[in-house]
């Protein structure tokens, strides 16, 4: 794991410019894969467990879309798994994640909502996150302290701002942690929440997912100076990781979760990754290098773990073997379940009276830090 810049450091050099459509000029090396000493045999299988489960999830979300059965486009991760899923791992139970982009299934998962429900969504079905309204990436589960997104990038980074600021001003012992992509940076309200962040020191996470495109946009066509060194500008903190290693984005996490706890304010962790897919189903992003593609095939999130978990003796293809019998039942169960009735297609659209408080939830994160449990 990179070492934490401190807002107070100098303004780092701005680095060389990344080629288009790779987030990286310093590409994580495989073989350097970092070891989060913070964590249990039971959180590393838990890790992994999160990975293959969203990696599975999402393979056959795909092949439902492409089947007809899910309405509109379907958005994956695949290739940024360890991103969500190390990152969320990290958080305690009174914090919130706001929000999970189209990106981030893997925040969803770890903080424990159910799979069968996520499937009724994709498919527009009756379900609790969203009944039947929402296609694919638009849903929250605000008792497990999930907010929902909306789609315009990156206004829900200044929510979490928000969301940060209510805990600070009541004395709560919360973090607000938001994610977001690279192109996400180039927008206004990027530039807003880090500001406000930076200069009232609010507890919050910010989690950029550097993969070097927005759309077909590639970063040298987006900005000049990368995001964690931006960060400076604004007396945010900022770290740079490998965001194809779960741990290293669990423990770059961990360190700034505990930093916004202790008062000292946000922190910018740029995952650098790849977007192994197109943007969404419906793009089979031909204007991406396929060589490109190909070298970081060998970086995969989930072959890495697996690869270091069975030097560790964990029996990998078990974990398999269960994700995907429990992903085929819930598979069998969300096909099963009507749609939603049109009568019922304008209530609940706004919040009558006090929305319920966001979550404290039943997440099964974080077993190995005893002050995120407290
Ligand atoms: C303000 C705004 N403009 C355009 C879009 C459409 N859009 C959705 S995701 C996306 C790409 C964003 O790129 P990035 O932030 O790097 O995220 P990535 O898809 O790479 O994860 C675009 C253009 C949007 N949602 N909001
Ligand atoms: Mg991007």
């Amino acid at each position: 794991m990179a070492t934490l810049t401190r807002a107070e450091s100098p303004t780092p050099a701005a680095g060389p410019r990344p080629k288009a459509g790779a987030p990286d000029a310093a590409a994580p090396d495989a073989e350097a894969a970092a070891s989060d000493p913070a964590l249990t045999p039971d959180d590393r299988l838990a890790l992994y467990r999160f990975l293959v489960q969203m990696r599975a999830i999402e393979e056959r979300g795909v092949a439902l879309y492409k089947q007809g059965k899910v309405p509109g486009s379907f958005y994956d991760g695949r290739g940024q798994e360890a991103i969500s899923v190390g990152a969320t791992f990290a958080l305690g139970p009174d914090d919130v994640v706001c929000s999970p982009l189209i990106r981030d299934l893997g925040a969803h998962l770890v903080r424990g909502t159910d799979v069968t429900e996520i499937l009724r969504h994709y498919m527009g079905r009756q379900n609790a996150l969203s009944h039947g309204r929402e296609g694919n990436v638009h849903f929250g589960d605000r008792a497990r302290g999930v907010v929902g997104m909306v789609s315009m990038l990156p206004d829900m980074m200044v929510v979490a701002v928000g969301l940060a600021m209510a805990f600070r001003m009541r004395g709560e012992r919360r973090v607000a942690l938001s994610f977001f992509g690279d192109g996400a940076t180039s927008r206004g309200d990027w530039h807003e929440a880090m500001n406000w962040a930076g200069v009232r020191k609010e507890p919050v996470v910010f989690v950029c997912e550097n993969n070097g495109l927005a759309y077909s946009t590639p970063s040298d066509r987006q900005f000049v100076v990368g995001p964690a060194e931006r960060a400076a500008g604004y007396g945010v903190a900022s770290t740079t990781v490998d965001g194809n290693d779960v741990e290293a984005v669990h423990a770059a996490v961990h360190a700034a979760r505990l930093r916004a706890l202790a008062g000292d304010g946000p922190t910018l962790v740029e995952a650098r990754t790849m977007r192994m897919h197109g943007h969404g189903a419906h793009d089979d992003q031909r204007y991406v290098d396929p060589e490109l593609l190909a070298s970081w095939t060998p970086k995969d999130p989930l072959t890495r773990y697996d690869a270091r978990l069975t030097e560790q003796g964990v029996d990998t293809a078990a974990v398999r073997e269960r994700v995907a019998a429990e992903l085929e039942q819930a598979v069998t169960v969300a096909l099963t379940a009507p749609l939603p009735d049109p009568a019922v297609a304008t209530s609940d659209v706004f919040c009558a009276g006090e929305p319920a408080t966001l979550g404290r939830g039943d997440a099964p994160w974080s077993f190995h830090s005893p002050e995120a449990a407290a």
